[in-house]
């Protein structure tokens, strides 16, 4: 909707902006728009908006990084899963197999003394997962495991769960059980395993760092905890955007709109869905139409 006669390389980078998943790429790509914004009468206004914006963010991430001093620097962006779990279970193997991030992995005891960090993508969805130092360690800092979006609880045997449970009473965030190095079982073991989980009543996934089985399915069990939907945007007469906007669960077309823009929504006429809680294709839906992930919506300016 920037309709100041800008160029091919501002709206690269507005584009790179909108889908923009955290408040450091927020600030690269807005910088780069006023970098490559063309002034001209009737686009000043437009030009120091952006500034506007890109101070804002900026205040963001000075006061992100006064909190996270009490934190040992781990700043809390997006979606928050911690690794949790005795020394050896595979903490570190698993953050390398799910994430971009190269830990240190060893047989030996306590390697991680410090929190390591990664990203996971789910299909567009990212979330940062945070390697923590062993349990019972004094590198430990409780304040991330309580806060955590979710926790991963990672065993090789499930009696470990009885001591880790003891660590993790005031954590807010959701519980998944890892079993991992079921490499190491037989056929008959693992059955047995699996119905111990169930009898429990655990939120669990098997896996194995080793063979990669049950990776996948733990990366979309994440997801699903995030509890969000993806949400593409599409030109009139385009292809839909690549990345999606990532919302909660339960959003509805005003709160795309409005996270494109702050009073993006005022400026729409006309919107068209297509998708899962569509009845048909480009149907014409309201500002309060709820969303499902995997929609596509069409926005037509005023
Ligand atoms: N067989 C098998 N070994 C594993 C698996 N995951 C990790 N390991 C081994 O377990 C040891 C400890 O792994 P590490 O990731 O450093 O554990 P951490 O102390 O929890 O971070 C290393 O020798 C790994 O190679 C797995 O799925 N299967
Ligand atoms: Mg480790």
């Amino acid at each position: 909707m920037s309709s100041t006669n800008q160029g091919p390389e501002y709206f690269a980078a507005e584009k790179k902006y909108l889908y923009s998943q955290n408040v450091e790429e927020k600030v690269f790509w807005l910088e780069e728009m006023i970098r490559s914004f063309k002034k001209h009468k009737g686009s000043e206004k437009m030009l120091a908006e952006l500034k506007t914006r890109l101070n804002k963010l900026r205040e963001k991430i000075e006061k992100g990084k006064k909190v996270g001093k009490g934190r040992k620097g781990i700043r809390k962006e997006g979606y928050q899963v911690c690794l949790v779990g005795k020394t050896n279970s595979g903490k570190s193997s698993l953050l390398s197999r799910i994430t971009n991030a190269s830990p240190k992995i060893s047989g030996n005891k306590f390697t991680t003394a410090q929190a390591e960090l990664g990203t996971m993508d789910y299909e567009g969805v990212r979330a940062q997962i945070v390697d923590l130092p062993p349990l019972k360690s004094k590198e430990l800092d409780y304040s991330l495991v309580n806060t955590a979006d979710c926790l991963l609880l990672v065993v090789e045997k499930l009696n470990e769960l009885d001591e880790i449970n003891n660590y993790i009473i005031k954590a807010l965030g959701k519980k998944i059980v890892v079993v991992n190095k079921v490499d190491k079982l037989n056929e008959k073991e693992k059955r047995k395993l699996e119905e111990s989980c169930r009898s429990e009543r655990l939120n669990y996934v098997l896996i194995s760092c080793v063979s990669r089985e049950g990776i996948n399915e733990l990366k979309k069990k994440i997801f699903k905890e995030m509890d969000v939907i993806r949400v593409y945007t599409k030109e009139p007469g385009k292809e839909k955007s690549e990345k999606p906007i990532i919302l909660p669960s339960g959003s509805n077309v005003r709160d795309v709109a409005e996270s494109i823009y702050k009073g993006f929504s005022k400026q729409i006429n006309e919107t068209r869905l297509t998708g899962p809680s569509g009845k048909f294709s480009n149907q014409k839906v309201g500002l309060k139409h709820r969303l499902k992930d995997k929609d596509v919506v069409e926005f037509h300016g005023k």
